[in-house]
């Protein structure tokens, strides 16, 4: 076999033989996996349906134009662009196609479970094309809508775009939407966490509310690595302008040929997520995720926004742990999540005060709230036994702490055995 072959069979076992529980990935099934991996790649296709630079298109034609109106019936709304890389590269889009650089925008911060393209300051185009101010949250972790309006109402930005990537709890789209047009600036709902549980029926819908919503496809949706953008029609007179506005800014704006291969992942997606089986694992993800909460909470841990209403949950692990040891410690055991920022909280992205974990890639494998007491158990048990091991507060000294820390966790009894335990349970529920 060859190198490459290799090391994708051994990506298969981790996957396989671990708990995929970072809240943005997922299992795609093997119909999206075909369609990525297809004779579509092959193939150059810059434009649109019906209006081509290049011959031969006739059939990625059928495949964007059945994607394109898969998505429009999903999420009802006017109009959808299939074409976007992935998040930030449509997000981008949105932005350059429908105002000026120098403009005000306006979004939730990256520590408070917003996004880097939400306006993050200085170091994406978000904070540097564009004059960005953010709104964060109170110190449980929850959005002051109050707050929200009085920054709109001070700094009139001329788009707010409203999304999570670390954000528990529900947004509020109907008052979002009440802000944006009291200011008149344009809403932006970034739906990329949870568009598979809005399809599914489980998480509200910013359709009503917003004039665009953006949307990755690889995580509760389950498709491939891509984007959508949609045209609502809400209080847009003239949509057909807008959708051409972002059309330009994506094509040639700021990407070349679409990549047909993706399209047609997202249409496999799509068809899947129009299914009962899928509605019954969106209900199951946010049903798995209060139950891991709930015993994370009995259990002593802090949960930032005190739970969730969603398929994910950050631990605030202050004072005395880091997300880096922790989330090292629980890869060791099996058991994967990402380490992530804590609203409020002084540490660096790097070395966050926080752990980041959710339920759709687990619940695609079929397990439930049984599993997630399991899990719990092993969680609470890692975190447990790694007590003790505090970063320090010297910076330079971190690097040289976490080396340490690694090599006393590589034979770790305790956290061995977990693995094998987690092994076991994941031999039951084969990914897909
Ligand atoms: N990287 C994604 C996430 O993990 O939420 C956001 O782009």
């Amino acid at each position: 076999m060859s190198k490459v072959s290799d090391l994708i069979k051994a990506e298969e076992k981790r996957q396989e033989e671990t708990l995929m529980m970072i809240p943005s990935e997922n299992y795609a099934s093997k119909a999206v996996r075909e369609a990525v991996g297809s004779v579509l790649i092959n193939k150059y296709s810059e434009g649109y349906p019906g209006r081509r630079y290049y011959q031969g298109n006739k059939i990625v034609d059928e495949i964007e134009g059945l994607a394109i109106e898969k998505a429009k019936a999903l999420f009802g709304v006017e109009h959808a662009n299939v074409q976007p890389y992935s998040g930030s590269p449509a997000n981008a889009e949105v932005l350059f196609g429908l105002i000026e650089p120098g403009d005000v925008i306006m979004g939730l911060k990256l520590s408070s479970g917003g996004h880097l393209t939400h306006g993050h300051p200085e170091i994406t185009f978000s904070g540097k094309f564009f004059r960005s101010v953010q709104f964060g949250t109170k110190d449980d972790g929850v959005i002051d809508y109050d707050e929200v309006e009085k920054l709109a109402t001070e700094e009139k930005p001329k788009l707010m775009i409203v999304g999570t990537t670390a954000y528990p709890q529900i947004l509020d789209w109907e008052r979002f939407g009440k802000i944006a047009d009291g200011i008149g600036a344009w809403l932006i709902a970034d739906i990329s966490h949870v568009s598979g549980l809005i399809i599914g029926g489980v998480y509200p819908t910013p359709v009503p509310f917003a004039h665009i919503v953006t949307t990755t496809t690889h995580k509760t949706l389950r498709g491939p690595r891509g984007a959508i953008i949609m045209i609502t029609g809400k209080g847009i007179k003239k949509d057909i302008e807008v959708m051409a506005k972002i059309d330009r800014a994506v094509f040639p704006g700021l990407q070349g040929g679409p990549h047909n291969n993706t399209t047609a992942g997202i249409l496999a997606a799509l068809i899947e997520a129009d299914t009962p089986e899928f509605r019954q694992y969106a209900g199951q993800v946010v049903k798995n995720a209060k139950s891991l909460a709930a015993e994370l909470k009995k259990g002593g841990l802090k949960l930032v926004t005190g739970g969730t209403e969603s398929h994910l949950i950050v631990i605030d692990l202050r004072p005395d742990l880091s997300g880096n040891v922790v989330a090292e410690s629980l890869e060791k055991a099996g058991i994967v999540v990402n380490r992530n920022s804590v609203p409020n909280g002084s540490s660096p992205p790097f070395y966050p005060s926080g752990i980041r974990l959710g339920t759709p890639g687990v619940t695609t494998r079929g397990m439930k709230e049984s599993e997630m007491r399991i899990v719990a158990g092993w969680i609470l048990k890692v975190i447990d036994h790694i007590k003790g091991e505090k970063l320090p507060v010297e910076k330079e000294k971190r690097g040289e702490f976490m080396k340490n820390f690694r090599a006393r966790i590589e034979n770790d009894d305790l956290l061995n055995e977990v693995a094998l335990e987690v092994k076991d349970l994941c031999k039951k529920f084969p990914t897909p």
